[in-house]
């Protein structure tokens, strides 16, 4: 029993890893909340439309928000952009 749960821990933590670098998340905002856009110290509905808001924006398009751009592929914001972001709701 105790070597199931320490295998689950390992996959959890494997998955966890393997997430992370998938995604290559940066840090966004001084207070570390990734996905905190308006910087109110949380994760919600109003960060999830600003990013929707420069969804498929690339640098060069007005509507690009750098705060937005989250995940790898960077500089576009893209599905993975907005997942992440969904990711680390806090509501
Ligand atoms: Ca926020
Ligand atoms: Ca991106």
């Amino acid at each position: 029993m105790k070597l199931l749960k320490v295998s689950i821990l390992v996959l959890v933590l494997l998955l966890a890893s393997t997430w992370m670098l998938a995604f290559n998340v940066k840090m966004a905002k001084a207070n570390g909340l990734i996905g905190d856009l308006d910087g109110d110290g949380d994760v919600d509905l109003d960060d999830i439309v600003i990013t929707c808001m420069a969804y498929g924006s690339t640098p060069e398009d007005t509507n690009w928000n750098p705060d937005a751009d989250v995940s790898a592929e960077f500089g576009i914001i893209d599905i993975y952009d907005i997942v992440t972001i969904l990711y680390h709701y806090t509501g």
